[in-house]
């Protein structure tokens, strides 16, 4: 039975990756951060009771800014395979907290790769590193491929760029089986709920429910290539069966706009928008209602204003990759749609909005986090 070994296992790709390793079977050791509440939500439903015989999911306590611990979990699971998905992942935050994004998301990699070598694994140990689209930043060729420049825009990207080189760096260095894949935003039902695509299908659903009252958003003229978190970490396997080593762009090589995403999931509550202004004083206002997802709107309120808070100091305007290396060596196509993902989404968020409202109606109201 392979081992594999993830950290950022409580995460959205975390967790879609644990339960995909679990189908193919292999035994699956995650390292979730102690944390003063449960973290575990998003891979409770794979837990298995460690008190009984062939429990094939463990989890580990630990942390990307310890060596040692890092080094003693690696020491003992001897894992044939491990996945560096853990990370501050949110951009905006890596401009509010740059030293302590750089600690885990550049210093973290190069702890876990050392730990690999130190241990004498390095021949045994295939090394995945979840390297990101941010890299390209400021874009310098469209669509991005593999040989595009980097120019990261944002203290995450800095930090996401030392962890790709070093991947690179070990594996010609020692020879060892690391790889980097590029991969292109991928959203889910699981997906964080401060990142952009998550907050407009939570907060649609919430406003159609009558839970919030609008959406504040940034820079919706951001152009992004989504795919869906589940299509993705199917290729982030895929990348550590090779016979060779290598990196590859991960995307769907088709790109919308932020504001077409919150007309999908508009549309998808059966609430028709109208945009007016110009991306920085721009409304959304309600123009129709069709059947019965949002019965706390009627038409002329307005649902989405700007608040430049969620500016950001610098800014990736648009990123669009092309996946054909990935399609032509390893014959990988993204499944799901970006549309089809916000459909899904909505229905979910929508599914816990409408139990909110419910205990509302009951004087049992839920506090809903409106910030992100
Ligand atoms: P999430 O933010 O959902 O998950 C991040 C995970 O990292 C969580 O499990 C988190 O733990 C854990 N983590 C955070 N800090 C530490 C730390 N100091 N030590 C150990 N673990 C830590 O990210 P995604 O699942 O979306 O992304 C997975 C990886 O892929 C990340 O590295 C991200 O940067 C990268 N990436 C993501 C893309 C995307 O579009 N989703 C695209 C390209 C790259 P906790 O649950 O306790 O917070
Ligand atoms: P990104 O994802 O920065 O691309 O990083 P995010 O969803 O946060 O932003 C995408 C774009 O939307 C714009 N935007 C807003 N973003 C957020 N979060 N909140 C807002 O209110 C808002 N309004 C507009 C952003 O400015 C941006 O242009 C994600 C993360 O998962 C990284 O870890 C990963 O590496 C990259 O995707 C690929």
């Amino acid at each position: 039975m392979k081992k594999a070994l993830i950290t950022g296992v409580t995460g959205q790709d975390g967790s879609y990756l644990a339960e995909f390793l679990l189908e193919k079977g292999y035994e699956v050791h995650g390292i979730k951060r102690r944390a003063s509440l449960f973290n575990t939500q998003r891979v409770d439903h794979i837990y298995q009771d460690p008190h009984v015989d062939n429990a094939h999911f463990k989890l580990h306590y630990g942390d990307l800014t310890d060596s040692s611990n890092l080094t003693r979990i690696i020491q003992d699971v001897q894992p044939d395979e491990v996945y560096n998905l853990g990370a501050q992942s949110h951009v905006a935050v890596s401009f509010e907290s740059p030293e302590y994004t750089a600690d885990v998301d550049a210093m973290g990699t190069l702890r876990l790769l050392e730990a690999i070598r130190f241990l004498g694994l390095e021949k045994k140990t295939r090394f995945y590193q979840a390297s990101t689209s941010e890299l390209y930043g400021l874009v310098q060729e469209t669509p991005q491929r593999e040989t595009t420049p980097f120019y990261p825009r944002s203290p995450y990207a800095v930090a996401k760029l030392y962890s790709y080189w070093i991947t690179v760096n070990y594996r010609e260095a020692y020879g060892m089986y690391a790889c980097n894949g590029i991969l292109f935003n991928h959203e889910s039902p699981r997906r964080g709920e401060t990142f952009v695509t998550r907050k407009i299908t939570r907060g649609l659903a919430n406003i159609a429910q009558g839970l919030e009252p609008c959406l504040y958003m940034g820079n919706i003229d951001a152009l992004r290539d989504w795919g869906h978190a589940k299509d993705y970490v199917r290729m982030q396997w895929m990348m550590l069966q090779q016979e060779l080593a290598e990196d590859f762009v991960i995307a769907t090589g088709k790109q919308y706009s932020v504001r077409q995403f919150i007309s999908w999931a508009a549309a998808e509550l059966g609430i028709q928008l109208e945009f007016t202004g110009n991306g920085v004083e721009e409304i959304a206002t309600v123009v129709a209602i069709e059947g019965d997802k949002a019965p706390a709107l009627k038409p002329g309120s307005v649902i989405m204003r700007i608040d430049p808070r969620y500016f950001r100091p610098a800014e990736v305007e648009t990123l669009l990759g092309d996946p054909s290396k990935a399609k032509e060596n390893l014959g990988w196509v993204p499944e799901i749609t970006a549309q089809e993902m916000c459909a899904e989404m909505v229905t979910e968020d929508l599914k816990t909005a409408r139990r909110h409202a419910l205990l509302k109606k009951h004087g049992m109201e839920m506090p809903v986090s409106i910030e992100g």
